[in-house]
């Protein structure tokens, strides 16, 4: 089955038996380690998009394969019909690790979404009260949580919605990084919740005024309303910190994990609250069949480890700034905002002479460097959080060079 195959083949197998809901770069890759990867002809690239920030750890980081591949050959798959040697072990592990009494384990980020929404209603009308079917949960505009029928009920995004009706009700929409707005939407009796994500990634990488989270955290406490973080994309070190709600000392009451919890190897998600709103969920009430296997317990407990000795969240940091100090020296018009905090980053291209962030992106692509643009005009940069400081100074020299190159 591993027969080797050129890059115009595998696209047309592609195109030809797979659905449309993709518009990929033109490059097939078939390796990778740390912060590089090669396609199927052998050349080599930095890979800027690490997987939507799910490849913090590296490419096929050993540590993480190791763990995977000696559970794979133990034992993969119980259900949750039967208790395994991996689950509590690794339950224990990640609830200390972040600081939550209970973990409920799912795969998919999205999945761990609906989970949370899930928990918050339950919550609502168990504990707060909230009549039968009335319960409500504050969202804001430009998110991203995933694509489900509930969750694009969520979105602003034509793309996500259109012709996917009818929508699960009891959503309120807010504009992100307004507390007026978040005060207001509070006045609501029947509010169980409110969903946010520390920085809006699909958004462009909307990083909010400073003190925003930790305001509408208190606000969320005086109204008895559930602090919901979705870290899918922000959590496991990506922004400098473990998570990027640390930057504000807030504590979500409900935290949403994903990607990067796997290192990229397998996908596991995850939902850690504490006992009074994780029990309110009785057995039978929710669940998965791949959720919480013993080789996503062996392989989280792995790609968390990394995290904390490979000091990942330190690097983010240290790097991410000088990432964005080299962004805005680059001497051409078409860069007009850079943004982001640790290694999640974005730039906003003016376009010039016609040529547009995907013109830029193909360009890169030649010159060695992968990156995705989003909404026309952003490109996000979000390298593996190994990548070492010589690459990063190499990969600098790949954007300044291509984006030069446009005039
Ligand atoms: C795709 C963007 C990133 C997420 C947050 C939940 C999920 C995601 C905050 C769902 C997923 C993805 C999925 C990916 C594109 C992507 C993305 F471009 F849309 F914005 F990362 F930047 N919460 N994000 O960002 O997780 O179910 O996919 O595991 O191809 O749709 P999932």
């Amino acid at each position: 089955m591993s027969e080797k195959i050129a890059s115009k083949t595998a696209m047309e197998l592609e195109d030809k038996y797979g659905a449309h809901n993709y518009h990929p770069l033109p490059v097939v890759l078939a390796k990778g380690k740390g912060a590089k990867v090669w396609d199927v002809e052998g050349k080599e690239y930095f890979d800027f998009l690490s997987a939507y920030s799910a490849v913090n750890q590296g490419h096929c980081h050993p540590k993480i394969i190791g763990a995977l591949t000696e559970q794979a050959q133990k034992l993969t798959l119980t259900s949750r019909a039967f208790y395994n040697d991996s689950l509590g072990v690794y339950e224990k592990y990640i609830t200390e690790y972040f600081g939550y009494d209970k973990v409920l384990p799912m795969n998919s980020g999205a999945e761990a979404d609906e989970t949370a929404l899930k928990l918050t209603r339950k919550w609502g009308y168990l504990k707060k009260g909230i009549p039968e079917n009335e319960a409500k949960i504050i969202v804001c505009a430009n998110n991203f949580h995933g694509r489900t029928i509930t969750i694009v009920s969520m979105s602003t995004d034509p793309d996500a919605r259109n012709d996917f009706g009818p929508f699960t009700p009891g959503f309120i929409i807010i504009p992100y990084n307004d507390i007026t707005a978040l005060s207001k939407a509070l006045e609501e009796p029947n509010v169980a919740g409110f969903l946010v994500e520390p920085i809006q990634g699909e958004a462009g990488v909307m990083v909010p005024d400073d003190g925003y989270l930790k305001e509408a955290y208190k606000l969320c406490k005086a109204s008895n309303v559930l602090f919901i973080a979705d870290e899918v994309q922000t959590g496991i070190a990506r922004t400098g910190k473990l998570l990027a709600c640390d930057h504000e000392g807030v504590r979500p009451d409900i935290l949403i994990l994903g990607k990067a919890l796997s290192g990229g190897a397998y996908p596991i998600s995850a939902v850690l609250a504490d006992d009074d709103i994780m029990l309110t969920i009785k057995p039978g009430e929710h669940g998965s069949t791949f959720g919480g296997n013993p080789i996503a317990a062996r392989v989280a407990m792995a790609a968390l480890q990394v995290v904390k000795d490979e000091n990942l969240a330190d690097r983010a940091e240290k790097l991410g700034k000088i990432f964005r100090d080299a962004m805005k020296t680059i001497d051409s018009d078409m860069v007009e905002i850079v943004r982001g905090r640790g290694l999640l980053n974005a730039i906003v291209i003016k376009p010039k002479n016609g040529k547009t962030a995907w013109d830029v992106c193909i360009k890169m692509a030649e010159n060695g460097l992968l990156a995705k643009p989003t909404h026309d005009h952003i490109i996000r940069f979000a390298p593996p959080l190994v990548i070492s400081e010589e690459e990063l100074t190499q990969a600098i020299e790949i954007i300044k060079k291509t984006i030069i190159s446009f005039g």
